[in-house]
């Protein structure tokens, strides 16, 4: 029962407990000292910064649950519709710089710190990152929850809790190497485990048919799934969501004391460690049968326990509604609840809610069908081939045995469907289907799972949606035409300008008298008329620089290695992939650093310093990303060491790219790169976060790039390289041997092949630029082709930052035309066209 008491279940009777929410510096001091005295996590008598990091973190999750409580028990009176965000990743970062800014305490927290006698900068550095994904598409999940709160949407994050996120890079003389990233060592301040909130979840076993026909899933083997919430404030608002994250449990029983007591240790503990694997390790490798089993288990596993969570509310509250106030049916189920599928990967919620409403709730199955399909949607964020899920029909029949009946059954009706009504379809279908039943290797094809049970596809650029409708997706347009959106990616302009730039931050606010840019950043577009103000400039132009002394600072620190703040910083950062083209980064500075050394001591002076940034993870088993974070590292290592190019190039290889890494390096870029083979990144998220921080881009008409250029006008856009449309032809010339490479291009890569850069064997990774054909051969990123266009692009640059004001002026009109790449706006673009569903705002 939900009671007076914020739903805290405490008799009436009891005076409620008020939780200390002071203001004053010195009453949040006390509240920090009382944490680290009562809640101890540590030995006493000490506080140092690491405790101090807890103990604040616990003070400040002191509000945030006052406001989630709130926040329930809101939502729970005013019943609205509510959405459920599956996903597999979430980028979250740091917690603590992010929770006390959007609940406007930074000031107080600061000097409430001081008089323990710590610096709150110093104190936030203490907290690790929550790395539960891996790149682009968990940081977007993390964006939106921040904005779905700020936008008091009652819409929730589900996700699992990795006891190892994405692994940490560390560099050595071989390259790249991985260790486990464990963020939980001393447990995290920001999640509450939800004792009462498990749920069972079966693996294997076999359907049992009953006489009535209907049919249930049991046997097998059954692990718990246990809540652990984690609070998601919105910024200037009551509203405090949630981020639920599932842990797998083994049940008590599970533990078989008596081989334990035989000494038979490990088959004692065998279902316990069995569980453990579930939550592991976000992406193990699936280059055998048990990790791909792994993998899929990982993906039930989220699927099944959100859907019972949300099935359990349901039925509570149908019960609810039928003692009092009026009926419910299931068929409002879809006018309640909204999921959305973040890319394939929890797709398997189609058939676990199918077979919820069928097999514990008893819908036949036009009922469930007509629930599911108008309750699912579905984002798709690439068009790669390898990409795109498939998993063996072997594996799933023997892990989901009723979740493939289902699957099989819903194949069967689309075929029936086509055969019926669309026969100009049937050559298609063979490929349309859900089911590829190739002898060889039978598979479920996820993504058209989700495009014939969705009421909804999305892409996330325009480009990119384009892509899907006309390439991807086509033959399902012609039969649902009005399923297909666009939805262009946002990121949240708190973490990504407001708290990670304070200084350019006030700046923008002082220029526009207004802080509303901050949750209104179409604002932001009154800088326009100031971007030729020289007082502005100015201003503009210290932030920058301060941004970039702190930067240089950071760099020291990881790497050991000065660079020269008033040089021109180009950061490439992202997962190293050969589609984003980090060779073409660094085969061009080759070129660059080669000139330069050909160059008399007045004509290097005439050239622009620049220092060349480049991070990211490599995927572990993904050779050629490795061997390009090898050659990044030995480049650096002779062009650092070089006394004739050192005052003109430097670069840097910044190790372990992450959340923390990305708000320290973004604020303080010049220049960044966003060069991938045009069609092939969907969307590009960083490209937006360093438009909006006043940094200029290079880059080719791929992904969000088309409508960044479109926003802060062309003349303000470093454009290379051939279009996603050219693309195809591109390719077929090059089969033909119709491909003539620029003797720039020759020249940089005989450069490597030289040995310049130490003795590792760099020809595999080269040839593969060279050739004519095959995936990852024959130069199937149009590196070759679109080098001279890149090299001629990157002597714009050098020319533009010659001219202090001009580059100035760029950089204020990068930031002016950013307004549209919020995720606020992303967000209240899913609400109202996708989910239907309305802000609802905590009093
Ligand atoms: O999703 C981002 C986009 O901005 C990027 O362009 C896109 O590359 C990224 C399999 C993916 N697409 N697909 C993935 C992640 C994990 C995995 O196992 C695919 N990530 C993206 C946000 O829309």
């Amino acid at each position: 029962k939900v009671n007076g008491t914020a739903g805290s279940g405490i008799p009436e009777n009891v005076p409620p407990v008020s939780c200390p929410l002071a203001d004053e510096p010195t009453e949040i001091a006390s509240n920090i000292s009382f944490h680290a005295k009562y809640s101890p996590h540590f030995s006493p008598f000490k506080f140092e910064p690491e405790q101090a990091y807890f103990s604040t973190a616990e003070s400040v999750r002191d509000r945030l649950i006052q406001q989630w409580n709130e926040t329930y028990l809101h939502y729970h009176k005013t019943d609205p519709k509510q959405t459920y965000y599956l996903s597999m990743e979430y980028l979250q970062g740091r917690a603590l710089t992010n929770a006390i800014g959007n609940l406007e305490i930074q000031g107080a927290y600061a000097d409430a710190l001081n008089k323990l006698g710590h610096d709150l900068e110093e104190i936030v550095e203490q907290e690790k990152d929550a790395a539960l994904g891996n790149g682009g598409l968990g940081r977007l999940a993390s964006c939106f929850l921040d904005s779905m709160a700020t936008l008091n949407l009652p819409a929730w994050g589900y996700g699992l809790r990795y006891r190892y996120g994405l692994f940490k890079q560390r560099i050595t003389k071989d390259g790249q190497e991985e260790l486990a990233e464990d963020w939980l060592e001393k447990f995290s301040p920001w999640e509450i485990v939800r004792h009462d909130v498990t749920f069972p979840i079966r693996f294997f076993g076999h359907v049992e048919v009953h006489p009535s026909g209907s049919r249930k899933w049991v046997g097998g083997e059954l692990v718990q799934a246990l809540a652990y919430d984690v609070p998601i404030p919105g910024y200037k608002t009551k509203n405090t969501n949630s981020l639920r994250l599932w842990e797998a449990k083994a049940c008590a029983e599970d533990f078989n004391l008596f081989q334990f007591n035989d000494g038979q240790y490990e088959s004692a503990g065998q279902l316990h460690s069995r569980a453990q694997q579930i939550c592991a390790v976000l992406y193990p490798g699936d280059a055998t049968e048990s990790g791909k089993l792994l993998r899929l288990k990982q993906q039930f596993f989220l699927c099944s326990a959100s859907l019972q969570a949300r099935f359990q509310d349901i039925i509570f509250r149908f019960k609810e509604r039928k003692d009092g106030k009026g009926s419910w049916q299931w068929s409002d189920f879809p006018s309640k609840v909204a999921v959305q599928l973040n890319d394939t990967h929890p797709t398997l919620a189609i058939p676990e809610l199918m077979r919820l409403l069928m097999d514990e709730e008893g819908l036949g199955w036009d009922e469930a069908w007509d629930v599911t399909t108008r309750t699912v949607a579905y984002t798709n964020h690439t068009v790669l081939p390898e990409a795109l899920e498939k998993w063996s029909q072997a594996v799933m029949w023997k892990l989901l045995p009723r979740h493939m009946e289902i699957i099989e059954e819903i194949d069967k009706r689309f075929m029936a469907v086509v055969h019926t009504s669309r026969t100009d379809l049937e050559s298609k279908l063979p490929s349309m289907r859900i089911l590829d039943n190739n002898p060889q290797k039978p598979v479920v094809r996820m993504a058209n799972l989700c495009v014939v049970s969705s009421h909804t596809v999305n892409g996330v650029a325009q480009l990119h949606s384009d892509i899907l409708k006309s390439e991807l997706f086509a033959d399902y347009v012609s039969i649902w035409p009005k399923k297909f959106q666009n939805k262009t990616n946002g990121i949240t302009p708190r973490r990504w300008l407001r708290f990670c730039s304070p200084e350019l931050s006030s700046i923008i606010t002082k220029w526009l008298k207004t802080d509303q840019w901050v949750t209104n950043l179409d604002l932001l577009a009154g800088l326009c008329k100031f971007a030729d103000n020289e007082d502005l400039q100015n201003e503009w132009a210290s932030a920058k620089m301060a941004n970039k002394q702190r930067l240089a600072q950071y760099i020291f620190r990881v790497t050991g290695e000065s660079i020269d703040p008033n040089s021109l910083f180009d950061i490439q950062v992202k997962r190293i992939h050969e589609y984003k083209r980090q060779l073409l980064n660094i085969l061009g500075v080759i070129y660059r650093y080669k000139k330069l050394k050909g160059m008399s001591p007045e004509e290097r002076r005439k050239t622009t310093p620049r220092t060349v940034m480049i991070g990211g993870k490599a995927f572990a088993t993904y050779t050629n990303a490795k061997r390009i974070v090898k050659l990044v590292n030995d480049v650096g290592d002779v062009v650092n060491t070089d006394p004739e190019v050192n005052d003109y190039l430097k670069v840097v290889f910044v190790p372990n790219y992450n959340v923390s890494a990305a708000e320290m390096l973004i604020p303080g870029s010049e220049l960044s790169q966003h060069i991938s083979t045009a069609g092939m990144e969907a969307s590009g998220t960083s490209n937006m976060k360093f438009a909006l921080n006043g940094c200029l881009i290079i880059g080719t008409l791929d992904g969000a790039n088309v409508e960044i250029r479109e926003e802060i006008g062309e003349d303000n856009f470093f454009l290379f390289g051939a279009t996603a449309d050219e693309v195809p032809q591109l390719r077929k010339d090059r089969e033909n041997g119709l491909f003539k490479p620029d003797p720039r291009f020759e020249e940089a890569k005989q450069y490597v092949r030289s040995g310049a850069f130490g003795s590792y064997d760099y020809n595999p990774l080269l040839d593969s630029l060279e050739g004519n054909s095959g995936y990852g051969r024959g130069d199937y990123f149009l590196v070759g082709h679109d080098f001279p266009s890149y090299m001629d692009a990157q002597a714009r640059v050098d020319e533009a930052y010659k001219d202090r004001k001009r580059w100035l002026k760029m950089s204020i009109m990068s930031t002016a035309g950013s307004g549209k790449f919020s995720s606020d706006r992303t967000i209240a673009q899913y609400a109202k066209e996708i989910w239907n569903i309305e802000e609802c705002r905590v009093p």
